[in-house]
């Protein structure tokens, strides 16, 4: 079997996450990674938070923080909410570790060997009023393509080319507004794409015919339009420096790395902050290095496109050593809010700690995951997420658990009741839950998320037909020993329901596994027979009945959410 190594893109440190951002990458690839480590794959699933850059020294900046500082808290705080949605990284690292750095300038060196990197002198914006040479994304204008007029000097969020700050059309400083900017010349290295277009082309068409049509169109278009030389070195104080061995005049002067650089390496930089912790066990270079039996698959949206389908994979080839590189790139469209973007500068939308204040992970890992920006960009609205919540999860499957559990109980006591033996209407069930499992796992491999979702809703809602089929509340009138049946195999449907739905919603899962004292539930997965038999639950298995599991979102929630984090935007 082969090994599976997955990636989310890295959250840049400086601020809380919103849902958007969280539904285009990290949960996805937590969704998938658990899927597969209960199929028993052996998974890696590594993240980290990316730290360098301008924004991070201004969100320090605005703090009053030493910059090491306010990330070394910053990244705290992402991963406590991380924790809290339940995201089980093998590990979440830092882009500024020493392992990235050391990773980051060996990439630089062997690009330079193999005469990939070139030092050049360029005219770069300066503002005197903010005292600064002005990187990428802190020059605001006009976009030369298409007119746009708050495009910034790294792309523009608009038609999503790249550009060169000095692209832009009346530029202004994005910190200060000052728009008398000045033109200085400075020294930078320079890596030369333009030599790797034709065999980043080549490694297109063998690879990207599989991906997702979203992330193969970006990755064609961009070389269509042709790979640039482009600066991989700026003047800040953070960042992964120079390495002095190489380029001592520019390391003195104290260049460090554009953020972009050293931000993918981190993949492989986090890989080795985990090995690093427990060496005996670990080897994160059998992941990386020579790694032909790991299939790769990176998960984010679609504006990090263009740097993992070609930017890194051009500088993983650039370094002429054998580093892996992306197999399956699965990309997202944009979650909007109320059809407007979600912004961290206007505080609109719903932020990723805000959301875990009002409602369990689970809540949101389900909806977000039903409603994944796949094929298009999704909306999110309060009223859609409540629907949804009450029918799928309170109704449908919370409720189904409950009434299940408790009803039994009631008429049969604390253990699983035996009951008939299973008869047409059970060979039937076992049927229909066979193949609604095929279809889930199918889904699952193929990472068609709201697919995944619809499936297991209908597994869901199979145990809710055939309850109101039977309808032990009538069944036990007459015929006791009928009602008994029912409800063994209902409560082998939630024991079903339970391993399935861990990869969306895994605290309910184990709660309702939990509900079962099953001596050697170890079971990580059903197997088709098993989904035909449904009888992995034994008659005298004692159980339990967990509390609600999903409460039911009210008229009255819906003002206060509505209330706090705004509502439709006029
Ligand atoms: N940090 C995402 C962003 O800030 C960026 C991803 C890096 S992945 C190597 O837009
Ligand atoms: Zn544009």
């Amino acid at each position: 079997m082969a090994r599976h190594l997955i990636t989310s893109a890295l959250p840049y440190i400086n601020g809380i996450k919103h849902l958007g951002n969280m539904v285009g990458s990290m949960l996805p690839a937590d969704v998938y990674s658990r899927y597969l480590r209960q199929r028993g794959h052996d998974v890696l699933y590594i993240c980290a938070t990316d730290e360098h850059g301008t924004p991070a020294e201004l969100a320090a900046k605005e703090q009053g923080l030493p910059v090491a500082e306010f990330c070394g808290k910053a990244h705290d705080a992402q991963k406590a909410v991380y924790d809290g949605f339940g995201l089980a990284f093998d590990h979440f690292g830092r882009s500024s570790s020493a392992q990235n750095a050391e990773l980051t300038q060996h990439f630089a060196r062997k690009l330079n060997e193999n005469g990939f990197i070139e030092e050049r002198a360029i005219r770069q914006v300066y503002s005197p009023a903010d005292g600064r040479f002005l990187p990428d994304r802190y020059v605001e204008g006009t976009c030369p393509h298409c007119g746009y007029d708050k495009a910034r000097g790294d792309q523009c969020e608009n038609c999503t080319r790249v550009l060169d700050p000095t692209d832009l059309i009346n530029p202004r400083s994005a910190i200060s507004g000052s728009t008398e900017l000045e033109v200085r010349e400075t020294k930078h290295l320079f890596l030369l794409q333009s030599k790797l277009q034709v065999e980043v082309e080549e490694w297109i068409a063998r690879t990207a015919g599989e991906w997702p049509q979203l992330a193969s169109s970006i990755a064609r278009k961009w070389l269509t339009e042709g790979l640039h030389d482009r600066a991989i070195t700026r003047d800040l104080d953070w960042g992964v420096p120079v390495p002095a061995d190489t380029w001592p005049e520019l390391a003195a002067e104290g260049k460090v790395f554009y953020v972009w650089f050293d931000a993918p390496i981190e993949y492989i930089g986090s890989t080795k902050e985990w090995s690093d912790e427990n060496p005996a066990d670990r080897d994160w270079k059998s992941w990386w290095y020579k790694a032909d039996d790991v299939r790769y698959t990176q998960f984010m949206a679609k504006d990090n496109v263009p740097f993992h389908s070609v930017m890194f994979p051009a500088t993983e080839m650039g370094v002429r050593e054998p580093w892996k590189k992306v197999d399956y790139l699965k990309s997202f469209n944009w979650l909007t809010y109320y059809g407007g973007k979600f912004s961290t500068s206007q505080k609109r939308g719903i932020f990723t700690d805000a959301a875990l204040e009002i409602l369990p992970a689970d809540y949101w890992r389900y909806f977000l995951i039903a409603n994944a920006p796949e094929s298009d960009d999704s909306s999110f609205t309060w009223e859609h997420f409540a629907a949804t919540v009450n029918k799928d999860l309170a109704d449908t499957l919370g409720n189904f658990v409950n009434r299940v559990l408790s009803f039994s109980r009631k008429r049969f006591g604390d253990d699983v009741p035996a009951g008939k033996e299973a008869g047409e209407a059970e060979a039937k069930l076992g049927t229909e839950i066979a193949g609604l499992l095929a279809e889930y796992e199918a889904q699952m491999e193929a990472l068609q998320f709201r697919k995944a979702a619809s499936a297991l809703r209908a597994l869901w809602s199979a145990g809710n037909s055939y309850l109101e089929e039977k309808a032990p509340w009538l069944e036990i009138k007459t015929d006791p020993e009928a009602a008994a049946l029912t409800l063994r195999t209902a409560m082998n449907l939630i024991h079903l329901y339970a391993v399935v739905s861990e990869p969306f919603i895994p605290a309910s899962s184990k709660a309702m596994r939990g509900a079962f004292a099953l001596a050697d539930d170890t079971a990580t997965w059903v197997t088709a027979d098993q989904a035909v038999a449904l009888d992995t639950v034994p008659a005298g298995t004692a159980f339990t009945v967990p509390p609600v599991l999903f409460a039911k979102i009210t008229e009255e929630d819906l003002e206060s959410y509505r209330e706090r984090f705004g509502g439709a935007p006029e």
